[in-house]
C-alpha cells in the first residue's frame, strides 16, 4: 500500500471533496462523484456469496462475470457458479439490488451506491446498468496486504455527468474481428462507457452483410465483414453490458465502397468502375443526390441495416464531402439551379433531408458529423462535433453553434485518439463550453466520443491505440468537471491499464509480441528501453500524404510498439519536475535513467545489426544517448557549463527532436530543463 493512501485510510470517516485534494481517495477510473472512506476492511474469502435482488438476466450474468474476475484477481475460489436471476439470500455477505431493468436509451438511470463495512458489501442501483457500474468500481477497489485481499470500507454514491459516453470504432479502414470488438466492449464497460459507435462503411470497405445487396460486401470489401448473425451477437453482447451500439454508414462522401458495388450511383459519369481505396485521405467519389434511383436503394438498404441495430440513433456520416464530382458534373449543376440550391452544402442538405425521412420511417433519429448542420435539417438530429484547430475551426466551435441552433450535440474534437496525443491532452478537453450559461443549452451537450479511426491500426495494435488513454476520456465524461489533476490521472491510469488487461484487453500483450518480433526473438530489453521514451508522431504526420502505408501493410514496426505516453518519459518528467521544485533526493533516480539511455545505444545497435527492420531507429537510439549525456553533464558539478558547452548541448537537443522510425523522443524538454536550456532550445528551433 502506498504511503499517501495509508494516511487516508487512517483518517476516520472524512469526506473528501475532489477539488480540494491532489491524490484521489480511491484508485478508481472514472473517479466516483462521492466517496467516504472508513477505517476498516472487508476481507475477501471464499465465503463471499452474492445475493442479487430483482436481477434480470443481464445482471445475473454480470454478477457471474464479477465473481470470476474477482476470482482471477485474488486467486480465491468463490463457490457460486452461475448466478440465477432469483439468487437471493439475506444472509449472504454481498447484497445487490436493482429496481428495474434499464432501457438502452439515452439518459437512462445509471446511478449506483456501494456500502462496504467489515461484514457486508451492499450495492443498490435503480437499474441493472447502475449495478454493473458498481461491479466495475468494486473490481477496481480490491487491495491487498500481508493477510490477503480486501475492500477498504467506504460508501460511494455515483452517477454519470454526461449521458453519452462513447467510443467510435472504425472497422472500414481495417476490419476488426468480432472478438476484438467484444474485448473492447468489455474495456468500455470497465470504465463505464455506454455507446459503441460502429463506423461500418467508408472508402476502404463496406463491412456488414446485406442480404438485399450482397454486392456491397462482394465488391465493396476484401472479403472481411460481419455477417448479420455476428452483428446481432455484438449488439447483444454490448446490450448485456449496458452499451448501446449505434451504426454509421457514411454518405454521400466516404462512400467509395458503395460505389465499387453500385457505380451507377456515382457523380462522375465518366467512371464506370470504382475501386476501394487502400490509402488514407479524402477522396472525390460521391453519391449523386440528383439520381432519383438512389433513394429507393438507400431506403431498402438503410431499412435492412436499421433493423439490425435496435438503437434509436443512426449515424449517416456526412463528413468531408468536398463535392468535386458535383461541381464537375453539368447535370448536377443544372439540377441545383432548378432547385435553387446555391452550393454543394445545400445539395448535401437536400440529400440529408431525404435520408432523414428514410430514417424516420424506420423509427430512427439521425446523427451526422457537424457538416450536416444546415437550416433544412430538423433539430431532432444530433450534431457530432469533430473539427477544430486543424480545420480552420476553433475547438468546440461547432458544438456551441449546434446548441445555439437547438441541436443536441456530441463532442469528438479533442477526443481523437488516432491523433496520438498524450492522455492529458484528451483529459483536459472541455466538454461543456464556458460560454453556455442557459440550462436548456447545457442540456443539449449530450457528452462525447473517443474516435478510433483505423487507417493505421490492426487487430494486433488497436487495443494499445485505444487503451489506456480512453479511460482518461471516460473519466472526463463521467466524473465531475473539477476532477482534472493530470498527475493523479496518470497515476490511476497506470493502475487501470493493468486491470484492463485482466478484463481481456491486449494492449499490453500486443506490444510485447511486436517487440519480440522486431528483436528477432532475442533480448528485447534494449529495444524496450528506447520504446519507453519514444512516442509515435502525432497529428497524422506518421503517414505523410496518407500514402506511406496502406491498408494491407502489416503495422508491426517500431512505431506500432510505441505509445502516445511513453512510460519512462512520463516517469522521468515527474522526477525532473519534483527535482526542480526542490526534491534533491530525485537526483540519483534521474541519473540512473540518463545512464541507462546513454549505455543502451551500444546494446541496441547489436540488436539492430541482426534485425535490419530496426535500422530506422539506429539514429534515434544514438540521439537518445547523446541527449542523455547532456543531462548527465548538466547534473555533474565537475562539468563546466561554459558558452561552448551550452552551444553544443543546444545542438544535441535540437538534433534529438528529429524523428526516427516515425517516432520522437519524449524526454528532450525535460533534459533541456535540467540543463536550464529551455529558452535557448526553443529559440534554436
Ligand atoms: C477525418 S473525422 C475523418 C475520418 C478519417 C480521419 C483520420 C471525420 C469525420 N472524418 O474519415 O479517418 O480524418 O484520417
Amino acid at each position: 500500500m502506498r504511503f499517501g493512501k495509508l494516511l487516508m485510510v487512517m483518517a476516520m470517516s472524512i469526506f473528501y471533496s475532489w477539488s480540494a485534494i491532489a491524490q484521489s481517495a480511491v484508485d478508481v477510473m472514472p473517479l466516483p462523484q462521492e466517496v467516504k472512506l472508513n477505517n476498516g476492511k472487508y476481507r475477501l474469502t471464499s465465503d463471499l456469496k452474492l445475493s442479487v435482488n430483482g436481477a434480470n438476466e443481464h445482471l445475473a450474468a454480470a454478477s457471474g462475470r464479477f465473481l470470476r474476475a474477482l476470482d482471477a484477481r485474488t486467486g480465491l475460489w468463490f463457490p457460486q457458479h452461475f448466478i440465477e436471476t432469483n439468487t437471493t439470500d439475506a444472509a449472504f455477505p454481498m447484497q445487490v439490488s436493482m429496481g428495474r431493468a434499464g432501457k438502452l436509451e439515452l439518459g437512462e438511470d445509471e446511478s449506483y451506491s456501494i456500502t462496504i463495512t467489515p461484514e457486508q458489501i451492499q450495492v443498490k442501483a435503480a437499474t441493472d446498468f447502475g449495478a454493473m457500474h458498481a461491479y466495475a468500481t468494486l473490481l477496481q477497489l480490491v487491495e491487498s496486504d500481508g493477510e490477503g485481499y480486501y475492500f477498504p470500507t467506504m460508501t460511494i454514491e455515483d452517477a454519470p455527468r454526461f449521458p453519452w459516453r462513447g467510443l467510435m470504432i472504425d472497422v472500414a479502414r481495417h476490419f476488426l474481428p468480432v472478438d476484438v470488438i467484444k474485448r473492447n466492449l468489455d474495456g468500455m464497460a470497465f470504465v463505464k462507457m455506454n455507446v459503441m459507435h460502429f463506423h461500418l462503411s467508408d472508402n476502404q470497405g463496406w463491412r456488414i452483410e446485406s442480404k438485399k445487396f450482397p454486392e456491397l460486401t462482394e465488391k465493396g470489401s476484401d472479403g472481411e465483414f460481419y455477417t448479420q448473425a455476428e452483428i446481432k451477437d455484438i449488439v447483444a453482447y454490448a446490450a448485456a453490458r449496458g452499451i448501446r451500439v449505434m451504426p454509421e454508414f457514411d454518405v454521400p462522401g466516404h462512400a467509395t465502397a458503395i460505389l465499387a458495388a453500385f457505380p451507377e450511383f456515382g457523380s462522375d459519369p465518366s467512371i464506370t468502375e470504382y475501386q476501394r481505396e487502400v490509402n488514407a485521405g479524402i477522396f472525390d467519389p460521391t453519391l449523386d443526390p440528383t439520381n432519383e434511383d438512389l433513394y429507393p436503394f438507400l431506403e431498402e438498404l438503410f431499412g435492412e441495416m436499421a433493423a439490425l441495430f435496435p438503437d434509436a440513433y443512426f449515424h449517416i456520416g456526412g463528413d468531408e464531402n468536398e463535392g468535386h464530382h458535383w461541381t464537375a458534373n453539368a447535370d448536377i449543376q443544372a439540377f441545383m439551379k432548378e432547385h435553387e440550391l446555391k452550393d454543394n452544402h445545400e445539395l448535401q442538405a437536400y440529400f440529408n433531408v431525404k435520408v432523414q425521412a428514410i430514417l424516420e420511417k424506420n423509427g430512427k433519429k439521425m446523427m451526422g458529423w457537424e457538416e450536416i448542420m444546415e437550416p433544412a435539417i430538423p433539430t431532432t438530429a444530433v450534431i457530432h462535433s469533430w473539427r477544430g484547430e486543424n480545420e480552420q475551426m476553433a475547438p468546440g466551435e461547432s458544438l456551441v453553434e449546434a446548441v445555439q441552433k437547438g441541436y443536441p450535440t456530441v463532442l469528438s474534437n479533442g477526443f481523437y485518439i488516432d491523433l496520438l496525443w498524450k492522455a492529458e491532452d484528451h483529459y483536459l478537453n472541455r466538454v461543456m463550453p464556458l460560454q453556455l450559461t442557459k440550462q436548456e443549452e447545457k442540456d443539449l451537450i449530450l457528452g462525447g466520443e473517443a474516435t478510433m479511426w483505423s487507417e493505421l491500426v490492426t487487430p494486433v495494435t488497436v487495443d494499445s491505440r485505444i487503451w489506456p488513454r480512453t479511460a482518461a476520456i471516460a473519466e472526463r465524461l463521467w466524473s465531475a468537471t473539477e476532477v482534472r489533476d493530470v498527475r493523479d490521472m496518470y497515476r490511476r491510469l497506470e493502475i487501470v491499464s493493468n486491470q484492463l488487461e485482466i478484463v481481456g484487453l491486449q494492449h499490453v500483450k500486443g506490444r510485447e509480441g511486436i517487440v519480440r518480433l522486431l528483436s528477432g526473438y532475442g533480448d528485447t530489453q534494449p529495444l524496450w528501453n528506447l520504446i519507453n521514451v519514444a512516442a509515435p508522431l502525432k497529428n497524422y504526420t506518421r503517414n505523410p500524404g496518407g500514402t506511406m502505408y496502406n491498408s494491407y501493410f502489416s503495422f508491426q514496426k517500431f512505431a506500432d510498439a510505441c505509445v502516445a505516453d511513453a512510460p519512462d518519459a512520463l516517469a522521468f518528467r515527474y522526477l525532473v519536475e519534483d527535482y526542480q521544485a526542490g526534491k534533491q533526493g530525485n537526483a540519483a533516480e534521474i541519473q540512473k535513467y540518463l545512464e541507462l539511455w546513454k549505455s543502451n545505444d551500444a546494446a541496441l545497435q547489436l540488436v539492430i545489426e541482426k534485425n535490419p527492420v530496426l535500422k530506422e531507429v539506429s539514429d534515434l537510439s544514438q540521439r537518445l544517448a547523446a541527449v542523455a549525456q547532456v543531462g548527465l553533464d548538466a547534473m555533474d558539478k565537475n562539468v563546466k557549463k561554459n558558452g561552448s558547452w551550452k552551444k553544443a548541448a543546444v545542438q544535441t537537443l535540437v538534433a534529438a527532436r528529429e524523428q526516427g522510425g516515425r517516432c520522437e523522443l519524449q524526454v528532450v524538454d525535460q533534459i533541456a530543463a535540467l540543463a536550464g536550456l529551455e529558452k535557448k532550445l526553443s529559440a534554436a528551433e
